[in-house]
């Protein structure tokens, strides 16, 4: 009986996020939607630490394009419940390994910033120049981030959301815009 219910509610979850994802306002809003598989199995949605992110959790991207600005809606359930998790744009779709999504998504790229050492200077590693979604679920593992963006994607554009290992993500100088491991990912639409 307690797992039914537990089923049941899962699904009512499922058809909320739906349901709270198409009835956006706004003109043309993209949306993409995953259940964490594990990494191995591939997909578009995947958990590299289930313990943290559990296999079934739902997510869901929904991001719409304003006049030179951007509104990226992050939802999740499904996953740890009353837990921070720190949440960006990645600029490479999700792969079998956590790295390979690549580092943050920024407007205006840090000329300093290499594959080995991404960008930790806060002038460029900052939530208006990327793309930051960090979000603290319920009781019931639901949570849900929104962030307004001073850009668009004329030319270049993220290809992924991911989920880190953090509470939230870190703003200092040298550690700007890190938020620990990468526990899940979603290979999501942004344009
Ligand atoms: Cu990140």
């Amino acid at each position: 009986m307690l797992r039914r219910s537990a089923h049941i509610a899962l699904l009512l979850a499922g058809a909320a996020l739906v349901a709270s994802c198409s009835s956006s306002a706004a003109a043309a809003p993209l949306v993409t939607e995953g259940v964490l598989a594990p990494a191995a199995q591939g997909g578009p949605a995947v958990t590299y630490t289930p313990d943290a992110a559990p296999a079934g959790a739902r997510l869901a991207l929904e991001v719409v394009p304003g006049e030179g600005s951007t509104t990226a809606t992050f939802r999740v359930a499904g996953m740890r419940p009353d837990r921070g998790y720190a949440v960006h744009a990645h600029v490479r779709p999700c792969g079998p390994t956590g790295a390979d999504a690549g580092p943050h998504f920024q407007n205006r790229v840090d000329p300093a910033a290499t594959p080995q050492a991404p960008s930790s200077d806060p002038a460029y590693a900052n939530p208006q120049n990327e793309v930051w979604l960090d979000l603290r679920t319920d009781a019931t593992g639901a949570g849900t981030a929104t962030a307004t963006v001073p850009f668009g994607f004329p030319e270049r554009a993220p290809a992924s959301v991911v989920v880190h290992e953090k509470e939230m993500t870190a703003t200092a100088p040298g550690q700007a815009g890190t938020a620990g491991g990468r526990l899940a990912c979603l290979t999501s639409t942004w344009r």
